[in-house]
């Protein structure tokens, strides 16, 4: 029993092809319909039409990555009741075209943050990287965020302000864009402006309120997903802590179980993400895996690497403060356990996770942050060997 690998494709807009992806060994595709609007509904034909062309490169669509949860029902404000109806259509129509792990996140306003896409590694391959001072920077003296300070140290204040008076124009833009323009996958972008305002809207929306609000959208969809026989699996946050003040609830082991005592239903599951979830010295990984094995339905490999300031960067699929021997073996007896009880889901499907920028793909015009072909080529590769080897081990 093997893991089902499959490739994150952006659509035809994908520098990558499918059939480079076949060629890098995956067999399954992971897709959202990026065209549709956030809150709108994935109508039939639009995802059959996805499905078919995937289905002609000798692909299969076996992942939705993501079904986006609009701003308004994080927030239960506004139309939100609509989107929650429009939400449950979508799933129905994926269902009945033969989609069935959907994957999605509660993100407040913002999905994955990094503040650098282009840290040179000492092989002189291209990294994606969080830096705790800039983010900090962004949010004192270029998003002025109301309150902020109370959020930071004395000394934290002063070396942000250090900071940003020595960096370059073009620093700011990037730290800006990188935070606000939204990284491949994210369905939004904002100007500073809007951002600002998209603050306003979690105004008295603590963790406790918003871990409430995912409980009710996940008490009105998970029955449908029962009915449907829909895996969901809902992305941790990345980085998994607050950012600008924000509230995340999907960060670690006691979130998660909030969530699954809530809603117990096993289609109420996880995507686990081990370079999210690996950026807290506190998650042990194999842990919070072992807890909810069962209802683990999507894995995302890779790896990052941390210091004590809060800062990470992703480092390569094998290496950093992952333990992915530890993980497979983990992933490995669960599959055997699934198949032993005839479970339909004992292969989970997984992809591996963002690979640096390397080879040819350094001079490509255009490439996804963190998604361009070679790395994750790379990392898929030594993520099947390790796979294959600990098979034959135990
Ligand atoms: C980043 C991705 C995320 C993820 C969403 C899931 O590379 O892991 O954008 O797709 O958060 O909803």
């Amino acid at each position: 029993m093997k893991m089902t690998q499959t490739w994150r494709w952006y659509g035809p807009k994908d520098p990558v092809s499918l059939s480079d992806i076949r060629q890098a060994g995956a067999t399954g595709i992971v897709n959202a319909l990026h065209h549709i609007p956030n809150g709108a509904v994935w109508s039939e034909v639009e995802i059959r039409k996805r499905k078919h062309e995937i289905e002609a490169s000798g692909l299969s669509w076996d992942v939705v990555e993501s079904l986006p949860v609009h701003e308004n029902i994080k927030t239960r404000t506004g139309d939100f009741e609509q989107l929650i109806e429009n939400y449950k259509v979508s799933m129905k129509n994926l269902a009945n075209c033969g989609v069935f792990v959907i994957c999605y996140n509660f993100m407040p306003i913002l999905d994955w943050t990094r503040t650098r896409l282009d840290k040179v590694l000492e092989d002189g391959s291209l990294a994606l990287e969080f830096n705790a001072l800039e983010l900090r920077l962004f949010d004192l003296y270029i998003l002025k965020r109301e309150g902020a300070k109370k959020d930071y140290s004395a000394k934290e204040i002063s070396q942000a302000k250090i900071q940003f008076e020595n960096s370059s124009s073009k620093d700011i833009q990037r730290i800006s864009d990188n935070i606000l323009k939204g990284l491949p996958g994210s369905e939004e972008g904002y100007s500073l402006e809007e951002f600002s305002a998209m603050l306003n809207t979690y105004k008295g929306i603590d963790p406790d309120k918003l871990r409430l609000n995912l409980v009710q959208f996940l008490s009105d969809i998970i029955p449908v997903a029962e009915s449907l026989d829909i895996r969901m699996c809902i992305h941790p946050d990345d980085p998994p802590f607050s950012l600008l003040g924000l509230p995340r609830v999907v960060s670690k082991l006691e979130d998660y179980k909030y969530i699954f005592d809530n809603v117990p239903p096993l289609s109420n599951g996880m995507t686990f993400c081990t370079g999210s979830l690996g950026v807290r010295p506190d998650n042990d990984l194999p842990a919070i895996f072992n807890e909810f094995a069962d209802r683990v339905h999507f894995l995302h490999l890779r790896s990052t690497k941390r210091d004590t300031d809060g800062n990470f960067y992703e480092a390569d699929h094998l290496e950093g403060d992952v333990d992915m021997y530890e993980i497979i073996t983990c992933v490995i007896k669960e599959q055997r356990r699934r198949a032993n009880q005839n479970r339909e889901d004992a292969s989970i499907p997984m992809r591996p996770d963002h690979g640096h920028q390397m080879l040819d793909d350094l001079f490509k015009e255009k490439i996804n942050p963190g998604y361009s072909a070679i790395g994750r080529l790379r990392g898929l590769a030594e993520l099947r060997g390790l796979e294959w080897g600990i098979n034959r081990l135990i």
